[in-house]
């Protein structure tokens, strides 16, 4: 079995965790003290990869839980799902990273990274081959974004080999909870290029406004939020979980999804997405699912996909829909919209279908986009970075736990780097023959001067 561990760090992490935990055991027809009671054995056949089997025929999620307080994981253990979980799988501190990068970093959280570690080690033993991680965070506090990047870095250290994707949730300005939120998310985003396969970008404003606008909520909380994340990471992980499904592997979906290695940051969305008052009024189609997986309004992260172009895409279908049909409506899609794909990676859009619907629906789809518009939402972030770093606002609190302000210039060149790679490769076109020139971290650069030759 190709198993994943979940590891779900910080507030944001175990939050997001939780609720997909929570929509995935519906689909596999685990109930809440981890027996199955589904009746379709295709439902369990392949749930290994996601849960271990206890001895007493219980499943329960191979998930790591952090966080450098007891609060949040406290929650989930006296929360409904509480038994689901192994108490040895939770680890936590007492004292928080108070919303300091450099807290969960350098020091309170790199004082837990031994017992974490630890755990991660047992955890591999216990697998038959393990295909990869999957971390969930959010990089505007303390923990998820501080010792997420730790554990993003270690990771890839001990198991190089092995994929690492991340789900993260970046701030929103609206809705911020701290004005150094822009510190904690451009340090992170550094690491997140060096160290992440994949990454499905999720950003609180856009989830905030599908909630508002598309789902038609007045007020939306994190529970309404994390149901959308929580829909995303199952449509994602679907071809994984289930038997006889296209593209069942991690490494696969991100072979074809990464053309560069630092460009693994993909836009995601799913269909239909209706408001709750409106849902049985009308049968939705294969191509109601494309027309709507496009849209920008659909899209987790606030960008416009048509400010920029797709390098690559992938849409996974679930129901009882036709592969052909499918295929036809996405790439007729793509070929009457030729201009929104670079034209230099022909047939990107890879497309799996599952049988398996989500539960209460006859038919959905997730899309995945590895769009240059991204940049925007990294400018936006870098933006806001730059103007409290230009005054060396707040930068004591990090100074004090031991960091270099040499950290914050690397990890601003870096995002300031990643920016301009998407612009250009979003400029280039098939007829260039100017190369990409690359600097020795595979960052694209300016070409070399003349007598540099
Ligand atoms: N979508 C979503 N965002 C959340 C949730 N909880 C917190 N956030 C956002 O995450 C950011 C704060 O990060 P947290 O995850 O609370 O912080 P942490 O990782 O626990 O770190 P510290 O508490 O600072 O040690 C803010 O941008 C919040 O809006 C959640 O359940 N869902
Ligand atoms: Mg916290």
């Amino acid at each position: 079995m190709r198993e994943i561990l979940t590891i779900q760090i910080g507030q944001c992490g175990n939050q997001i965790g939780t609720a997909f935990w929570e929509n995935i055991i519906q689909e596999h027809g685990i109930d809440a003290n981890g027996e199955f009671v589904g009746k379709n054995p295709h439902q369990i056949e392949r749930a290994n990869v996601y849960f271990s089997e206890a001895h007493n025929q219980r499943y329960v999620p191979r998930v790591l839980a952090v966080d450098l307080e007891p609060g949040v994981l406290e929650v989930i253990r006296s929360g409904k799902y509480g038994k689901l979980f192994n108490p040895e799988s939770m680890v936590n501190g007492a004292s928080g990273a108070g919303n300091n990068w450099a807290k969960g970093f350098y020091t309170e959280g790199a004082e837990l990274l031994d017992p974490v570690l630890d755990s991660i080690r047992h955890q591999v033993e216990g697998c038959d081959l393990l295909s990869g991680f999957q971390l969930c965070h959010s990089i505007g506090g303390g923990t998820g974004s501080g010792l997420g990047s730790l554990m993003l870095q270690k990771i890839s250290e001990e198991y190089p080999d092995r994929m690492l994707s991340t789900f993260t949730v970046m701030p929103s300005q609206k809705t911020s909870e701290a004005v150094i939120e822009p510190y904690n998310s451009v340090l992170s985003i550094h690491h997140l290029i060096e160290n992440s396969d994949m990454t499905f970008c999720l950003d609180n404003e856009a989830l905030n406004r599908i909630c508002e606008t598309v789902l038609k909520i007045k007020s939306p909380t994190h529970r309404d939020m994390n149901g959308l994340v929580a829909k995303v990471m199952s449509g994602v992980t679907t071809s994984l979980r289930f038997p006889g499904q296209l593209n069942a592997d991690m490494r696969k979906l991100a072979v074809n999804m990464v053309p560069f290695p630092r460009l693994h940051f993909m836009l995601a969305g799913i269909t239909p997405l209706t408001a709750a008052t409106s849902v049985s009024y009308r049968n939705v189609t294969v191509p109601d699912l494309c027309q709507q997986m496009y849209e920008a309004q659909n899209m987790m992260v606030n960008v416009d996909p048509r400010h920029g172009r797709y390098m690559t895409c992938a849409a996974m279908f679930r129901g009882k829909v036709s592969l052909k049909e499918c295929e036809d409506t996405v790439w007729n899609y793509a070929e009457k919209n030729s201009g929104s794909f670079i034209e230099w990676i022909p047939n990107s859009t890879q497309i799996a279908v599952c049988d398996v619907p989500p539960v209460g629906m006859d038919i959905s789809a997730t899309f995945l986009g590895n769009n240059t518009a991204i940049q925007e939402a990294f400018y936006r972030i870098g933006e806001q970075f730059s103007k409290i770093f230009r005054r060396k606002a707040f930068l004591h609190w990090y100074t004090d736990e031991g960091m270099d302000e040499m950290e914050f210039t690397e990890a601003e060149s870096n995002l300031n780097d990643l920016i301009n790679e998407y612009k250009q490769y979003q400029d280039a076109t098939v007829d260039d023959d100017e190369p990409i020139y690359e600097d020795h971290n595979g960052a694209a650069t300016d070409p070399p001067a003349e007598d540099e030759y």
